[in-house]
């Protein structure tokens, strides 16, 4: 009895003095284990009387259960002291300021691209696309532009072979959408794309450069609803304060044709380098769809009418961020790049 007392009082004490639960289960291997000490003051009841053995055996149990208790409480305390150990040491302080992460930015044309298509998206149009590597009855003949035509030469020509080509403007996709639409209106589509041409690269020019098509289709359509519509564009595009003027041109697609300015936002139209002192600025080419062309994509003339438009995107850019030199679209230098930041 007094063996196991002493066990008792022995492991309690050591129990009080450990530090880390690996100790701790040490402990418990050394006294409750199979092998422990406890197991081995089992072996001895076999020699006493039956009542001896009697409150041996109660007096082990209790002692057991109270080095158990003891082991399970110093547990859980090791465990909480250990845990909030970890707690302070991971401690993060989120009121200082995060490492700001690198974010690219948008393209400015990117930019230019998004807008219009938000514009346009928000008076009914849909997006239409159409391929960059285009046959030459799309780009040219269903444009109205036949084998031979002379107006093809205003638009010189990457050929890829005899029928198939780069296309030089995204007047094609007019065409995709009119056939699929096989003869029925209404259709309101916008078709920003990329577009090529054999043009010298200088400050206003560049062999790649991308277009936004528009075209609306349906009955009743007139010059009036065209010329209110780029009138919205020109507004929402560079401001409340700008005018449109329509000047007669011409378009084998189109007719009547005509070249679009808008009122130079530099100068608020008195004249100015960027306006060519003129107070205007060509931002655009647009008409009346011409009949040839929507007969010969599948619809009849007679009822339906229709008007398109071709901006170039980079004229827009150019005017919109005061850019001089289009090549800047097409260097990739960071330090221009990084100067449009995303928007939100
Ligand atoms: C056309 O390409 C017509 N398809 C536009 C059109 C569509 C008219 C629908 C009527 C109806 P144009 O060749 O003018 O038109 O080109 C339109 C715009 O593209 C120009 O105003 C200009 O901003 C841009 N552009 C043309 N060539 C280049 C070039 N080499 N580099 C950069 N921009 C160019």
């Amino acid at each position: 009895m007094d063996e196991l007392l002493k066990i008792k009082d022995e492991a309690l004490s050591q129990i009080e003095e450990v530090s880390t639960l690996k100790e701790l289960n040490d402990l418990r291997v050394f006294y409750l284990g199979k092998k422990g000490l406890m197991q081995a003051a089992m072996k001895s009841m076999k020699d006493m009387s039956k009542d001896e053995r009697a409150s041996f055996g109660q007096v082990s149990n209790k002692v057991k259960q109270e080095i158990t208790q003891s082991i399970e409480e110093k547990k859980e305390a090791l465990e909480e002291a250990e845990m909030n150990a970890q707690l302070l040491e991971e401690d993060i302080d989120i009121t200082l300021p995060s490492n700001a992460l690198p974010l690219g930015s948008l393209h400015p044309l990117s930019v230019v691209k998004n807008d219009l298509e938000e514009l346009f998206l928000g008076m009914g149009y849909q997006v239409a696309e159409g391929p960059e590597v285009e046959s030459d009855h799309f780009n040219f003949e269903l444009m109205n532009l036949p084998q031979g035509h002379p107006a093809r030469d205003m638009q010189d020509t990457f050929y890829i072979d005899e029928k198939t080509l780069m296309r030089t403007h995204t007047s094609p996709v007019q065409a995709h959408t009119l056939l699929a639409a096989k003869g029925k209106g209404p259709i309101k589509v916008i078709c920003p794309g990329k577009t090529y041409r054999r043009d010298d690269d200088d400050a206003t020019h560049s062999h790649q450069f991308m277009q936004c098509e528009g075209l609306v289709v349906d009955k009743n359509v007139t010059m009036a609803d065209l010329k209110g519509t780029l009138e919205v564009f020109a507004k929402k595009m560079f401001g409340e304060k700008r005018k449109i003027r329509l000047r007669p041109s011409y378009f084998p697609f189109t007719e009547p044709s005509v070249e679009v300015d808008i009122s130079c936002h530099n100068c608020e139209g008195k004249g100015c380098p960027m306006c060519k002192h003129t107070g205007w600025i060509e931002i655009l080419g647009a008409g009346m769809v011409n009949p040839r062309v929507l007969e010969m994509c599948g619809f009849d003339s007679t009822v339906y009418q229709g008007f398109a438009f071709g901006i170039g995107l980079e004229r827009v850019a150019m005017l919109k961020y005061g850019i001089d030199n289009i090549r800047e679209f097409y260097n990739d230098d960071l330090r221009f790049l990084n100067q449009f930041t995303r928007k939100g």
